[in-house]
C-alpha cells in the first residue's frame, strides 16, 4: 500500500525516466535503433529497475498510464533527435499485457505518433510471447490493426515462453528478439547454441528480422554473425543510457 502511494506520487512528480539502449547491425556495427527502457528515479532510493516496480504498477492498475507515458515520451524523443538533425532511427517500446488490453491502444499509439510528428515506420512495439499467446484471436486482430498504422512489431524474450515455432506464422510480427538467457549460455552449452541456431534458421525461413539481446562479448558476437543474426543489443556495444548520454552517442556515431 505504501508502495502504491509512492507510485502515484512518482507519476505526479515526474519521477519516471527513459533510458535508451542501442540496437546495432551485427555485421557492420551501424546503429539501427534504440530500445526505450523505463527507470524510476526515487528521491531516496535512487534509480530503480523496472523488474522491481512494473509488477506493482500492474497490480495497482497504473501500468496503462505509465505505459502510455513511455510510448509518448519515446516518440517525442525520436522526433526530437530528428529535429536536431540526427539520422532517423527506430525506437522500440515495450508493451505490457495490461497496456495491450487497453480498448483504445491503437488510438493511443496513433495519437502518440501524431503528437510527436513521428512517422510510424520509426516506431517498433515489443510484445512478449506470453502476451500474444493469451487470447490469441483478439491479440492477432489488435496486432493487425497496429501493423496498419505502419509501426513494426517485435517479439521480445523469444524462446522463453511456449515458443512453439509454428505459432509464429499466425502472428503478424516483423522480427524476433532472442532472449538474453540463450545468448548468455550459447558459447558454453551446446543446447543453447542449438536453440539459437534453430531460432535463427526458422526466422530466416519465415522472412522475419532478428535481433539478439544481452550480447556481452566478442565470442557471442562472432557466433551470432556466423548465424546471420541481423542485429545485436547488449553491453558489448552499450548499456542502456540516460537521454543526454545516448544523444551524445548518436552524435558521435552519425
Ligand atoms: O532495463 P531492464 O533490463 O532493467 O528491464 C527489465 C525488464 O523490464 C525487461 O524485461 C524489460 O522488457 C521491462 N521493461 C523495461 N521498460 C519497460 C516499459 O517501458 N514497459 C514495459 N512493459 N516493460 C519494460
Ligand atoms: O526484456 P527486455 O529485452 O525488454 O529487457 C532488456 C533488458 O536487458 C534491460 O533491462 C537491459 O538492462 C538488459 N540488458 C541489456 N543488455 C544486456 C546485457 O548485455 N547483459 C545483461 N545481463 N543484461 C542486459
Ligand atoms: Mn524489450
Ligand atoms: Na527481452
Amino acid at each position: 500500500v505504501e508502495m502504491e502511494a509512492e507510485l502515484y506520487r512518482a507519476l505526479e512528480r515526474d519521477e519516471f525516466e527513459l533510458y535508451y539502449q542501442p540496437q546495432v547491425n551485427a555485421r557492420t556495427g551501424v546503429l539501427a535503433g534504440v530500445e526505450a527502457l523505463l527507470r524510476w528515479r526515487h528521491p531516496q532510493r535512487g534509480l530503480i529497475s523496472p523488474g522491481e516496480f512494473i509488477p506493482l504498477l500492474e497490480e495497482c492498475g497504473l501500468m496503462p498510464r505509465v505505459g502510455t507515458w513511455v510510448l509518448r515520451t519515446a516518440c517525442l524523443q525520436a522526433s526530437e533527435w530528428q529535429r536536431q538533425g540526427l539520422p532517423p532511427l527506430r525506437v522500440a517500446v515495450n508493451l505490457s499485457a495490461q497496456q495491450f488490453r487497453m480498448s483504445n491502444l491503437v488510438e493511443c499509439v496513433q495519437q502518440a505518433l501524431d503528437d510527436a510528428g513521428l512517422a510510424a515506420e520509426h516506431l517498433e512495439l515489443e510484445l512478449t510471447e506470453s502476451l500474444i499467446l493469451e487470447n490469441a484471436e483478439q491479440t492477432i486482430q489488435a496486432m493487425h490493426q497496429l501493423k496498419k498504422l505502419g509501426v513494426s512489431l517485435s517479439l521480445d524474450d523469444f524462446g522463453t515462453g511456449y515458443s512453439s515455432l509454428s505459432y509464429l506464422r499466425r502472428y503478424p510480427v516483423d522480427r524476433i528478439k532472442i532472449d538474453q538467457s540463450f545468448v548468455r549460455d550459447m558459447t558454453e552449452h551446446r543446447s543453447s547454441a542449438a536453440l539459437v541456431r534453430s531460432i535463427l534458421a526458422m526466422a530466416h525461413n519465415l522472412g522475419l528480422g532478428t535481433i539478439a539481446e544481452g550480447v556481452e562479448n566478442d565470442t557471442q558476437l562472432g557466433y551470432l554473425r556466423k548465424l546471420d543474426c541481423q542485429e545485436i543489443q547488449g553491453f558489448l556495444f552499450s548499456r542502456p543510457l540516460p537521454v543526454e548520454e545516448i544523444t551524445q552517442l548518436l552524435r558521435d556515431v552519425r
